[in-house]
């Protein structure tokens, strides 16, 4: 099937959950083509059946924001009929559904009919969607898609508490591919960073307020109390400055590493031990799925879907959101018994299986092929 998928083409989780899907789907034979304002990080190569479409906004001096939108309609137009596009899936609900359905109705000008499918990936709806702003807007391009789908139950209930919403809320959970990651080629190098008989902890995130980036400080010192712990923090982002000033204050410097942004998620996570998720609102916690992935049991908040990715007590735990010392007695609990950190470690892994690639996309097929029948062209 020919298909556009609309998202965002930097490191942020709903970006990578398109861009993984795209790829996936052009491996089983689909004709994929992005549109977005850069070519997706994670995609270096194109072929016939994995196209990018640049969505180019001229700047003019006249306009304070420049009309991005209006570009990313006339583009999607452009390329369903250039390519006979089957169908449109955008990814993040802000501004991509309401860009797609300005997209569709110029198409049906033309007599073109196209079923747009919107999935909705979290700060869409929770953070950014349901401002009084964007509400209304967002509410409209959810109801006059034709499919929706939500990355978590979680986040179904959220969107249909926060909106008007008239269209039935497909959950289809994130996935990954495991199959991409080179397990044993993996170079897992520990050495580099800490000595053998210390144990890792990791955080990966984009550094914003509701990661709660000082509850990860704060559990990962009282962690530090009692085992010889090293804390891992990759990304950046807004809280990042506030966090090494605490780490200097409290005299963290030697124990708290801030490697910024990294391509090598893989190698990082090879070698750590737990993985902290302390987050005041999450969708799924795509970031947690990839450290169970790598055998890295995860203690998180008990919020959003993440209950829905973490098996308590199996591949991690969920504490009440804000509550460093409950964090820190979970993390020692698996990690002070080596013996239980290997069982977490493997439950860890054992769970994330759920969620392999090849088990979710069949339920975005089948959703294609059900847009496609029901289209009368
Ligand atoms: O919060 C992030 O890390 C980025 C954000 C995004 O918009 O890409 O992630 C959201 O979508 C991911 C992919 O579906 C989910 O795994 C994240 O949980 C979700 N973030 C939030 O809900 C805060």
């Amino acid at each position: 099937m020919k298909i556009v998928i609309v998202c965002y083409p930097t490191f942020g989780g709903s970006g990578v959950v398109a861009t993984e899907l795209g790829l996936y789907l052009s491996k089983k034979g689909h004709e994929i083509h992005f549109i977005t304002y850069k070519q997706p990080v994670r995609i270096q190569n194109l072929t016939p059946l994995l196209h990018f479409h640049e969505v180019h906004v001229p700047t003019y001096d006249l306009f304070k924001y420049q009309p991005y939108e209006l570009a990313l309609s006339s583009k999607i137009v452009d390329v369903v009929k250039k390519f006979q596009i089957a169908l449109l899936h955008v990814h993040y609900a802000i501004p991509h559904a309401y860009a797609a359905y300005m997209g569709k109705k110029m198409l049906e000008d033309e007599g073109i009919k196209i079923p747009m499918i919107t999935t909705l990936h979290g700060t869409d709806i929770t953070l950014v969607g349901s401002h009084p702003f964007y509400k209304k807007a967002v509410q409209f391009s959810i109801n006059h898609s034709e499919y929706v789908t939500a990355v978590s139950q979680s986040l179904k209930e959220d969107t249909e508490r926060l909106f008007d919403i008239t269209s039935n809320i497909q959950v289809i959970p994130n996935f990954i591919d495991r199959d991409k990651i080179n397990f044993k080629n993996v170079p897992c190098e520990k050495g580099q960073i800490a000595p053998d008989d210390q144990l890792i902890i990791t955080h990966i995130s984009n550094f914003r307020p509701l990661k709660r980036i000082m509850d990860i400080l704060k559990t990962f010192k009282k962690v530090s109390e009692k085992l010889n712990v090293k804390l891992l923090m990759v990304g950046d982002g807004p809280e990042k400055e506030r966090a090494m000033r605490y780490c200097r204050a409290q005299s963290m410097e030697d124990s708290v590493l801030f490697l910024g942004r990294s391509n090598q998620i893989d190698e990082i996570l090879c070698f750590s031990d737990l993985f902290l998720l302390p987050s005041e609102q999450e969708s799924f916690g795509l970031a947690a799925l990839e450290a169970m992935v790598h055998g890295v049991p995860v203690v998180c908040s008990d919020v959003g879907g993440l209950p829905e990715v973490i098996e308590e007590g199996v591949s991690g735990y969920l504490c009440p959101l804000g509550d460093v010392d409950a964090m820190a007695n979970r993390a020692i609990h698996i990690l002070e018994d080596p013996e239980r950190h290997k069982r977490f470690k493997r439950q860890a892994y054992e769970s994330s299986k759920k969620f392999d690639i090849d088990k979710v996309i069949t339920h975005y097929e089948s959703l294609y092929q059900k847009a496609k029948e029901n289209n009368p062209t």
